[in-house]
């Protein structure tokens, strides 16, 4: 069996070729460059350029090395028949992703909650000269969070939220049960959803009908001062609608992992906004040993006959 790997990130290639030989031992994994057009039954990828698909025997499957398969489906929509039809797209499902994800969003529900942002700034304004001064925490019972998107990672972060004592709500297109979360689904319960929010985590699937969900109109549902943590993709973002929003007060702070170009440019205003926090989209790496032998798992399965997880709805777009 041959299985073929993209990633964009070369450093990182040899460590993955291991990993998946190690998680499939009889099978070849080669790493693809450009020209290559020998067969291959599976393809691993990230990233990958419209090229590498060319003149390509039928692949059975192709996996994704990551949750959002929004990059792919973007490619197939500007240069449509790219992917090869009727091949099953398959995306990472956890493998280790959701933890880090609940971790993030539990990290920044506390640090906005007990106003540790707030001191940071104080000192970073002020330095020894920093006034001694208590900040009330927030009431916990109106610091109401709100979960958008709950796939295997949303459902997660909700649950991870709510079992330390959060009141939160979720919200996913179809309707969802998690214990403790009040959910809400489709595009007439969001108001409701929103209503009164004092921190949104986003993870929602970037798809044409969510991009740009993170807008004016979402603010000013929100309570005022509320707090924004985007996990999911820049796109959902409108960016200057945050940036009118926190120049207003009319939320507090924002921490954002994703943005629209990345890695974020230096001269971006964000970068000059003390109120919004920037880490470099890795809030749920994805971990090379668990995604291959998912992978492999998969694989095996599927040559078996059997069904698997993880199969992208293409019309849908995740
Ligand atoms: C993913 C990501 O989709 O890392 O997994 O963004």
């Amino acid at each position: 069996m041959k299985i073929l790997l993209h990633t964009p990130h070369a450093e990182d290639a040899p460590a993955w070729v291991a990993s998946l030989q190690s998680a499939q031992p009889s099978a070849h994994v080669r790493l693809w460059s450009p020209g290559d057009t020998a067969d291959a039954d599976y393809a691993v990828l990230w990233r990958p350029p419209a090229e590498l698909f060319a003149r390509r025997g039928k692949l059975r499957a192709m996996f994704v090395l990551g949750a959002g398969v929004d990059a792919l489906l973007a490619l197939e929509r500007r240069e449509p028949g790219t992917l090869p039809a009727g091949v099953p797209l398959v995306r990472l499902e956890d493998a280790g992703m959701a933890e880090q994800m609940a971790q993030y969003a539990i990290h920044a529900a506390l640090r906005y909650l007990r106003r540790f942002d707030e001191y940071d700034l104080v000192r970073r304004e002020h330095g020894g000269d920093a006034p001694w001064r208590t900040l009330e925490p927030h009431p916990r019972e109106s610091f109401h969070i709100g979960v958008l998107g709950l796939g295997m990672l949303g459902a997660h972060v909700a649950k991870s939220l709510a079992s330390l004592g959060f009141s939160v709500r979720g919200y996913s297109r179809g309707m969802k049960t998690i214990e403790g979360v009040d959910t809400f689904a489709g595009a007439s319960q969001l108001p409701a959803f929103l209503d009164g929010l004092k921190l949104v985590v986003n993870l929602l699937p970037s798809t044409p009908d969510t991009d740009g969900i993170l807008n004016r109109d979402l603010f000013a549902r929100l309570a005022h001062g509320a707090y924004l943590v985007n996990l999911a993709r820049g796109a959902h973002l409108v960016e200057a609608d945050l940036i009118d929003a926190l120049d207003a007060g009319r939320l507090a702070a924002a921490t954002l992992d994703v943005f629209a170009q990345e890695p974020l440019p230096p001269e971006h205003p964000f970068w000059r906004m003390p109120r919004v926090t920037i880490t470099p989209h890795i809030s749920a790496l994805t971990l090379r040993d668990p995604a291959a032998r998912q992978i492999a798992r998969k694989i095996e399965a599927l040559e078996r006959g059997e069904a698997i997880g993880g199969i992208v709805d293409i019309r849908r777009g995740y």
